[in-house]
């Protein structure tokens, strides 16, 4: 990865942004993409138009450390934005694996938030954070209270993580110049063409399980939550975007429906998009020069 060029806090007051949308995801993109890094672009979502009704953000006083190239952490960045959380963001490039920061996450990953009441103060997992999140503040649109209704958005969740990423990962990481997993060939000294194959057969695995996530958990819906983008929308939407490193041909289906996840949430969606698409126009321009 390349180094991030900016470091420390922001505070981030985000609004919802279902009406703000279009504008500024199509902003968002290439102002990342003409950086060499991505760059801090944690502000404010933009000022709502003077009709629209100025909403209280709900205090939640949650510190996230992130990493901006990262589509884990790109999760949980368009979900405090969607969702209207007050927070501040940390760039923690570089900084994963220091003693303060192991002292407080052993396992050095990111995205990681620190909220009061936890019982170790902090919590990592995209997916248990915004788990967290959503439960703390009754966000129940985007994390539904019925069980049974839950237990779909949990499924696809743990499905995504447990089974799709990981093919993600074996066919991206490579070309995004992040390291591979212990024990996989892509870690290790076997010849290239290996590592290539594998590569290539991990990118051929991804189509199955994007299907599920359309013919069954869609299941002809808009979203998984239904109507409206639920955390396993935006968990999904943000996974398929580091499929543009490799040129991956995304099925129309999976195409529009990003496309409407980012209409629906406007720039809580495109914001985090943008450095995580900037990082990946950096890496491309980087293989063809
Ligand atoms: N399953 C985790 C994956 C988290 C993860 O892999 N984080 C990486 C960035 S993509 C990280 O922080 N790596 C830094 C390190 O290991 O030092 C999640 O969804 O949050």
């Amino acid at each position: 990865m390349a180094k991030t060029a900016t470091k420390g806090t922001k505070k981030v007051t985000a609004k919802p942004t279902a009406r703000l949308a279009a504008k500024a995801a199509a902003k968002a993109a290439p102002k990342a993409a003409a950086k060499a890094a991505p760059k801090a672009t944690a502000k404010a979502a933009p000022k709502a138009t003077a009709k629209a009704k100025a909403k209280p953000a709900r205090k939640a006083g949650v510190k996230l450390s992130m990493l901006r190239p990262s589509v884990n952490n790109m999760t949980v960045r368009v979900f405090t934005r969607a969702a209207g959380l007050d927070h501040s963001e940390t760039d923690a490039w570089g900084l994963t694996r220091t003693p303060e920061f192991l002292a407080r996450n052993p396992a050095h990953l990111t995205p990681m938030i620190e909220d009061k009441g936890l019982p170790r103060g902090v919590l990592w997992e995209s997916c248990a954070i915004m788990q967290y999140l959503a439960n703390k503040h009754g966000l129940d649109k985007f994390y539904p209270k019925a069980p049974a209704k839950r237990a779909m958005v949990d499924s696809a969740m743990f499905y995504l993580v447990g089974t799709l990423y990981p093919y993600v990962a074996r066919a991206t990481y490579p070309a995004l110049g992040f390291p591979q997993y212990a024990g996989e060939v892509g870690h290790s000294d076997a010849h290239p063409d290996r590592k290539s194959e594998a590569q290539k057969a991990a990118a051929a695995a991804i189509a199955e399980p994007l299907e599920v996530f359309h013919s069954f958990f869609r299941d002809g819906k808009p979203f998984i939550g239904g109507a409206n983008p639920s955390i396993a929308d935006i968990r999904l939407a943000a996974t398929l975007e580091f499929l543009a490193v490799i040129d991956y041909a995304l099925p129309k289906w999976a195409k529009d429906y990003m496309a409407a996840i980012e209409k629906k949430l406007g720039n809580a969606y495109a914001e985090p998009a943008g450095d995580v698409r900037g990082y990946i126009a950096h890496v491309k321009t980087q293989a063809t020069a």
